[in-house]
Parts: structure tokens; C-alpha cells; sequence
């Protein structure tokens, strides 16, 4: 048996190499990996609490490699052969996003680890749009553009051997992986050479933004790459000052004690100068930017419920898209009702929970007494802990308000709400997973352990 890297170092190595590349395609990315640093370092030193949180859930070793990547794909079968290559590194599709109630022709999966494990190695994510040429109205053009994106290969003969034969012997040496990585990250090079004429580019341009971007080029360029930050609204004021031209409003929830599901601030898509394929006619693209996102606790059906009511009253006033002047006092208002204390979103059931034991101990002596299993009289003795799971999926509103800031104000096309989970796994080859379900098993898991324990000690009686 030959030993096989395995799928946490080869996803590892895969988003450092893209952070690497990226880095060099967009300076200003390195800026605000930079800027993230700075405020994670600064805000650890200041808030004691917060770190010994982080250190306590073995969080803090992540966060420095922690990164999302956003792609669009054009056909069915580039998402199939995505969803192989991105298993190979222990990435499988959770979630659907339909983009489409957002005035985006695309829907989306994303692709990241799902155990606990994988997780706290490195969570690396890429939120993988395709593209839905359905909904491109002119018929005539919708033929056009299936048949360019039928002619292209996006991934490189070399990536998709070391992917079959991944599949066949159960993984990759350490070698294969090298290269595996090396392979796979050219899919997601930017190239300035359109694969259409300038007329056909503005063709796609004008039928949708998007339409343009993912069908006049070779490959699915990574978009942008998003690292973490503990304190969003310090990263947001301090990217004007080093030169960075941030989004108005931040995405999400308000500032909080305890932060909720994710907040999002990201500037503006680049201006590209772009080779066409005709005459060589210069002309120009913009589709690369860059994210930065603070991550809080999962929600439950419930707290999502209610954080979709209480989003949705505040965006649905007149005039009140993120951008209008008081969105952000509106928000904070709308989400005095979501609870922003522990023992409340615990109580109420609105967040998901890792339980853990605290005084081994005193937890045997409860168990010998003979008191039946009660996780919240435990911890009310002390004696077992919940602490809050990270959020580790993305928003379909949020996606949508960065999708809308990068596409310029003016472009507001509108399609009918239609979900199309159904096609969308058809394409993918695979259901995606529910994410809701993903955080209770992980909640169920950490429970059973402390029973466990429980149970050993009344045995042991
Ligand atoms: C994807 C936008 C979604 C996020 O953080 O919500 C996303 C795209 O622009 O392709 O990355
Ligand atoms: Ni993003």
C-alpha cells in the first residue's frame, strides 16, 4: 500500500497555492490579508475572552489559513467534474443557493469539508456558481453561448488523470498531490485573451453581466478569495485607509456581542483590460474583487427563520436596499428581538451548541448518584459546557448584495423566483448536503460524547 497524502494536506496545499496565486493576479488582495492580520492580532490581544474562546474550540490555529473562493461555471458537466476534483481534497457541495430571486442568472453550491476534524484543519470553501442559460431570454443567443461553452476544456488533461486515478486507488502520494494541486489551480487563472469576438462579448454583456464573464473566457477564474476577520467593522473602516475603496454597508446581521451566521464587506470588482479574440481589439472586464467576512455561531431552522424575518423587514421597506443611508441603524433596530445572549439562544434553541465536559469528576459523581442524563442541569452545576458552532456556509442575500455591488448599481435584471434544486443536482451528479442538518449532527456528536462519559461513570458505579 502506498501511503497517500491525505485529503485535509492536499485541500491545505490547494488553498495556499491558490491564496499564492491570487495574491500575485490581485496586489490588492495581499492588502487585505495584511489589513485582516493586523485587526485579528490586535483584537486577541484586546479581547481576552474572545481568544481563550477561540483556543478552547481549537479555532485559532484555522484562522490564519482560513479563506472562500467564489467560481461560475458554464455547463453541467464542468460542475460534475468539479465535484470530482474537489472531493479528491475532502470538499463536498452543501447547500443551494438560488441567485436568481437576486436579478443573478446563476444558482450554487458550496463546496467545503463537513467534519469537525477536516474543519479545524483548514475549512477552505468555494462557493461555486453555474450558470443558467435558461434564463437568457433571446434564444438565439442562449444557442450561441452553449455552443462556445461546449467547445472549451476548463481542466487540464494532467488534473483530470491524477482525479480518475484518485478515484481508483483511493487517494494520491504525496507527489501525485503536487502536482494534483499544481494542476488543478490552473482552471482558475485569470486570462486577459477573451475566447469571443468584442461584438459577441457585448452581446453576452448586455444579455447579463454574468453571461459575459463565465462564457467569454477559458476558465472559471477564481473571483475573488475572502480570509476572516475577528472585528468586520474595524476591517471595514480601516480599508479606506490604505487605499482600498470599500462597499458601503456591511452584509448580514449587526454588530453583536455574540455574532450570528456571517458578515460580509468587500470592494469593488477591478477593471481588467481584456485581448479580444477577433481583431485583437482591446477593450476591458471586471469581475475580480475582494471579500472580507467575520463568522458567527450557526443558526437552527428557528434562528434562521427569524433572522430571515427580521432581515427581510428591514430590506423590504421603501427604498431600503443595503445601500440607502440609515440601512445600518434600521438593522440594528430590526434585530433587537434576536436574542444576543448565550444562555437565551440556547434556551430558545435558535443556535447550534458543541458540548464538552468541564469537571470530569463532578460529572461521575452526579452520574453514581443515579440522576438521569440532564445536559442543562449539568450546566447549570458547572460541571458540562456549550459553546457556540461556527457558521461555516454562506448567504443567499448577502451573496446577492456582493454580486449587485460588483455589478455596478445599474444592473438589476429581475427573474422570476425559481428554484431549480432539482436541475441543479442533476447537474452535480450528487443531492447536496443540508447544511442545518450538517451543524445538528455536529451538536448531536459532541452530546452523545458527554453521555458517553455519563454512562461509563454510572456503570463504573
Ligand atoms: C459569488 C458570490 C457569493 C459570498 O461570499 O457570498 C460569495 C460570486 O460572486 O461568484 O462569494
Ligand atoms: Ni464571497
Amino acid at each position: 500500500m502506498p501511503t497517500f497524502a491525505s485529503s485535509d494536506q492536499i485541500r491545505d496545499q490547494f488553498s495556499r497555492a491558490m491564496s499564492a496565486m491570487y495574491k500575485t493576479e490581485v496586489p490588492q488582495y495581499g492588502t487585505l490579508l495584511d489589513l485582516v492580520a493586523d485587526i485579528n492580532r490586535a483584537t486577541l490581544a484586546d479581547d481576552g475572552a474572545l481568544r481563550a474562546q477561540l483556543e478552547t474550540a481549537d479555532e485559532l490555529r484555522r484562522l490564519d489559513v482560513e479563506r472562500h473562493g467564489a467560481i461560475r461555471l458554464g455547463t453541467a458537466r464542468e460542475l460534475a467534474d468539479m465535484r470530482r476534483i474537489f472531493r479528491v481534497m475532502g470538499m463536498h457541495p452543501v447547500g443551494y443557493y438560488d441567485l436568481s430571486v437576486a436579478g443573478v442568472p446563476v444558482h450554487a453550491t458550496a463546496f467545503r469539508p463537513v467534519d469537525d476534524a477536516a474543519l479545524r484543519t483548514n475549512p477552505f470553501r468555494v462557493f461555486t456558481s453555474l450558470l443558467r442559460l435558461e434564463l437568457i431570454a433571446d434564444p438565439a443567443l442562449r444557442e450561441e453561448a452553449q455552443a462556445i461553452l461546449a467547445r472549451r476544456a476548463i481542466f487540464t488533461p494532467r488534473a483530470l488523470a491524477l482525479t480518475a486515478l484518485a478515484e481508483e486507488a483511493g487517494g494520491l502520494t504525496k507527489a501525485q498531490a503536487a502536482e494534483f494541486v499544481q494542476e488543478v489551480t490552473q482552471t482558475f487563472r485569470w486570462h486577459s485573451e477573451a475566447t469571443v469576438s468584442h461584438a459577441r462579448y457585448r452581446q453576452l454583456h448586455a444579455a447579463h453581466r454574468l453571461v459575459a464573464d463565465v462564457v467569454s473566457f477559458k476558465g472559471p477564474h477564481i473571483n475573488h478569495l475572502t480570509p476572516r476577520t475577528l472585528d468586520i467593522d474595524a476591517a471595514q473602516a480601516e480599508m479606506p485607509r490604505r487605499g482600498i475603496a470599500a462597499k458601503e454597508v456591511v452584509e448580514g446581521p449587526p454588530r453583536r456581542k455574540h455574532a450570528i451566521l456571517l458578515r460580509q464587506t468587500s470592494f469593488k470588482a477591478l477593471e481588467e483590460p481584456i485581448v479580444f479574440a477577433d481583431d485583437g481589439a482591446d477593450g476591458s472586464h471586471s469581475a475580480r474583487f475582494g471579500e472580507i467576512e467575520q463568522r458567527g455561531m450557526a443558526l437552527t431552522r428557528a434562528g434562521r427563520a427569524l433572522y430571515d424575518e427580521l432581515l427581510a423587514g428591514v430590506r423590504s421597506m421603501q427604498g431600503a436596499g443595503s445601500a440607502s443611508a440609515d440601512y445600518s441603524e434600521r438593522l440594528a433596530a430590526a434585530f433587537r428581538d434576536f436574542p444576543d445572549d448565550l444562555d437565551q439562544l440556547l434556551e430558545r434553541g435558535l443556535a447550534f451548541f458543541r458540548w464538552r465536559v468541564l469537571d470530569a469528576d463532578g460529572l461521575a459523581r452526579v452520574a453514581a448518584s443515579g440522576a438521569p442524563f440532564d445536559l442543562q442541569a449539568l450546566r447549570a452545576k458547572g460541571l458540562v459546557a456549550a459553546s457556540p458552532i461556527v457558521y461555516e456556509d454562506f448567504l443567499p442575500v448577502s451573496a446577492a448584495g456582493i454580486f449587485q455591488s460588483n455589478l455596478g448599481g445599474a444592473e438589476q435584471k429581475s427573474y422570476a423566483a425559481n428554484a431549480a434544486q432539482e436541475a441543479f443536482e442533476a447537474a452535480l451528479g450528487a443531492p447536496v448536503a443540508d447544511e442545518i442538518a450538517l451543524y445538528a449532527q455536529s451538536q448531536q456528536a459532541s452530546i452523545d460524547t458527554v453521555r458517553a462519559q455519563y454512562q461509563a461513570a454510572v456503570l463504573s458505579r
